[in-house]
């Protein structure tokens, strides 16, 4: 079995010696490395949890054209700041579960970009993103906080990831096997280092405490990478929020496509072609690197698992979500809450997608709307008399959250009739 290459090499062949900024896009596996030196067999370990997480998703092989599962994930962005421009308003974090919620369900529009050779294994990985409504300690949050820390922390070289820690003038997570804790700062490391993640290392079978200190779980991002269309862009390679959706599939198992080594090096899934480096925001689609064999394959560079410009990235294959899924039933289990997709689909006019959820509920329901634009609606909330008991006007940026209360309701079934222009859309509650 092949396993990770985690030399410096690999992140130093990143740059290129043009004129041009280049960001070396992806800090994983440089972080793994630090990571293998304090806490040695940290990175046998991960292997470890690969290899459990491919056994499982082999097993389950036959099930995976069927499968009707949605995975959410209940996420927690820290924004950590020492300038006004580190302190990125809600907007653009709405814009970056939006960006996660089509990538990671196959909605984005460039969907029409991957190549016609890699199409039969383009997979929607229906896994989807919400901000957490409940707080460690119960209480209802919007899923975002936000600490002014020290001007210029938070370095990255030599590794330090004190965006995690409060004492360190960053932010201590929510406990991580509830919630995917995902940092916002200036990762500020002369390297050009866009964000980094922590691969899943509690395999089952090791010893107790032998598993990734629970603090530092989850994923950094620095901050003019995140959402879409970000005000203040790096550079135009990386203004589409993926480098949020590349570390995500990280911190989910995933590696890179290229393996971290040359065209000896797989990344240990199936259907992915092998590639000799990573395609450093570039986008060019005749590469081909490696023979692979039966079939002889060009380079993966759609794949977001690659290190290609935004434009060009646009799919996860089918082994990858494999991968993902088993992380989400073993090693990640405690971050997501399983779904059955409703086969009822909404005419998607104005809205294109609308949740609500917990419910049934105690007390009250997070409504999730995406918006196919920039959009305002209105919502009520009515008995089954239909009588309205409440009413809001909202406006949707394409993606929008709000709670709706109904604690001070009797037991039994309301509806919340949401409409935009001429759509309207009913949902059902149930209060407990
Ligand atoms: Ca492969
Ligand atoms: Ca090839
Ligand atoms: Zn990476």
């Amino acid at each position: 079995m092949k396993k990770f290459l985690l030399s410096m090499a690999a992140v130093c062949s990143l740059f290129s010696p043009s004129a041009q900024v280049v960001q070396n896009r992806c800090g994983t596996v440089d972080v793994i490395k630090h990571r293998d030196a304090e806490n040695p067999g940290y990175q046998n370990r991960m292997n470890a949890a690969f290899d459990y997480a491919k056994q499982i998703a082999e097993s389950r092989k036959d099930v995976r054209a069927s499968n009707d599962t949605v995975y959410r994930i209940q996420c927690v962005f820290h924004v950590l700041y020492s300038t006004a421009a580190e302190n990125i308003p809600d907007s653009v974090i709405y814009s970056q579960l939006e960006v996660l919620n089509e990538d990671y369900r196959r909605k984005n529009a460039d969907t029409v970009k991957t190549r016609g050779i890699f199409s039969d294994v383009a997979a929607d990985a229906r896994i989807e993103f919400y901000l957490a409504t409940t707080d460690p300690d119960g209480n209802p949050t919007t899923g975002i906080t936000r600490t002014q820390g020290n001007p210029g922390f938070l370095g990255y070289n030599p590794f330090q990831d004190n965006a995690k820690s409060n004492s360190a003038g960053g932010k201590d997570p929510w406990p991580t096997d509830r919630y995917l804790n995902i940092w916002v700062c200036n990762i500020l490391n002369g390297l050009g280092v866009l964000g980094y993640a922590f691969p899943p290392s509690n395999a089952p079978g090791w010893p107790q405490g032998s598993t990734t200190d629970s603090t530092k779980q989850g994923v950094v991002l620095h901050y003019p990478v995140v959402g879409r269309n970000f005000a203040s862009p790096i550079d135009p390679t990386v203004t589409m929020g993926r480098s949020a959706v590349h570390e995500i599939g990280h911190y989910l198992g995933l590696r890179h496509i290229w393996g971290d080594g040359n065209c000896s090096q797989d990344d240990g899934i199936d259907d992915t072609p092998l590639s000799d480096a990573a395609h450093q925001q570039t986008c060019d689609t005749t590469d081909n690197s490696c023979t692979d064999s039966p079939v002889d394959f060009p380079d993966m560079i759609e794949n977001f698992m690659d290190y290609s410009d935004d434009r060009c990235l646009n799919m996860f294959t089918e082994g990858q979500v494999a991968i993902m899924h088993a992380m989400l039933q073993t090693s990640r289990a405690g971050i997501a809450t399983v779904v059955t997709e409703t086969s009822i689909k909404e005419p998607d006019v104005y809205f294109t997608r609308t949740e609500l959820f917990p419910n049934p509920t105690n007390s009250f329901v997070t409504l999730q709307v995406n918006t196919k634009q920039a959009q305002s609606y209105s919502y009520e909330l009515l008995n089954t008399l239909g009588e309205k008991l409440s009413s809001e006007t909202a406006f949707s940026n394409g993606y929008h959250q709000q709670i709706i209360e109904l604690s001070s309701y009797p037991a039994g079934i309301y509806f919340v009739r949401l409409s935009a222009g001429t759509q309207t859309v009913m949902k059902k509650v149930v209060k407990k």
